[in-house]
């Protein structure tokens, strides 16, 4: 089995403070929050910028600040930003940090309810906007899919041309109005997936740790991070991202799993040498 590689998603868009006072909105508490992670074992940052009042925003510029003030810190580090944003934001406005030509972001693959009023669009034609645009800046995408009516949408685009190789995607499970995370989920997620595919898994709220369990037994990848749960365990919040990792950390070991460096990550996903 390759090594694992975890992701840390820090910041998100809709957790906030209030739920968590770990979560990250200033560029100082981005940067320790990606040291954290990154000491405790991940080698990829899933990135959405935050302005310093805790408002998510995908505007360029403050992605450069809180990239550039990370890669100080972490010159290795993968960062992949969010095209996702926050929901209800526009096509273009979600686009915005593309102009940044960064080395991953996610695509996400389908719209799904997002509990209570909210819904999170991405219509196909969404989809291919930002595939194209990916494929034409060099810049790897990791698809996105709360559902197994998305990976069916990556499918048909794969066939269109429009997503290319290599293919690399997250479960995203146990969203209020997407799929749940249990194993049977993750069986069917995973089998579905195309030939020669990896795949990281992202559990949300009390799906993160069963989910990534069997995501390492079975040679996937993990994401964890306050974006997706704030709880070391039931009633006890994480006090950084970087406990969240290290609880990974220790699963791995079960597993017999080495952890992967961002250089190796880059190996095992097949991306381009920087
Ligand atoms: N904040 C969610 C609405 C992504 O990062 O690409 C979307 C999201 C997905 O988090
Ligand atoms: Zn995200």
């Amino acid at each position: 089995m390759d090594k694992l590689i975890i992701t840390c998603a820090i910041s998100g868009a809709e957790v906030m403070k209030e739920h968590n006072s770990a979560v990250p909105y200033t560029v100082a508490e981005m940067v320790r929050e990606a040291k954290a992670a990154a000491e405790a074992g991940a080698a990829i940052i899933h990135l959405h910028a935050r302005y310093d009042d805790g408002t998510p925003t995908q505007d360029k510029d403050r992605y450069q600040v809180i990239i550039e003030a990370i890669k100080k810190e972490l010159p290795h580090m993968i960062v992949q930003v969010s095209t996702g944003g926050a929901v209800g934001m526009s096509r273009q406005e979600r686009a915005d940090v593309l102009d940044l030509y960064p080395e991953m972001a996610t695509l996400d693959c389908g719209t799904l309810n997002f509990g209570g009023d909210e819904i999170f669009v991405n219509t196909e034609n969404d989809i291919i906007y930002f595939a194209e645009r990916m494929n034409q800046q060099n810049v790897y995408y990791e698809m996105e899919c709360f559902e197994k009516g998305h990976i069916d949408m990556t499918l048909r685009l794969i066939k269109k041309g429009v997503i290319k190789p290599p293919y690399h995607y997250s479960f995203v499970l146990g969203v209020v109005g997407g799929m749940t995370g249990e194993e049977r989920d993750f069986h069917f997620l995973k089998e579905s997936l195309p030939e020669g595919s990896t795949y990281s898994v992202a559990g949300i709220g009390r799906f993160e740790f069963t989910l990534a369990e069997l995501a390492i037994k079975h040679g996937g990848h993990v994401r964890v991070g306050l974006e997706d749960n704030i709880y070391l365990e039931k009633g006890v919040l994480a006090k950084s991202n970087g406990d969240l990792v290290q609880k990974i950390r220790e699963l791995a070991k079960k597993y017999n799993r080495g952890i992967a460096t961002p250089n190796e990550a880059r190996e095992i996903l097949r991306m381009k040498k920087q």
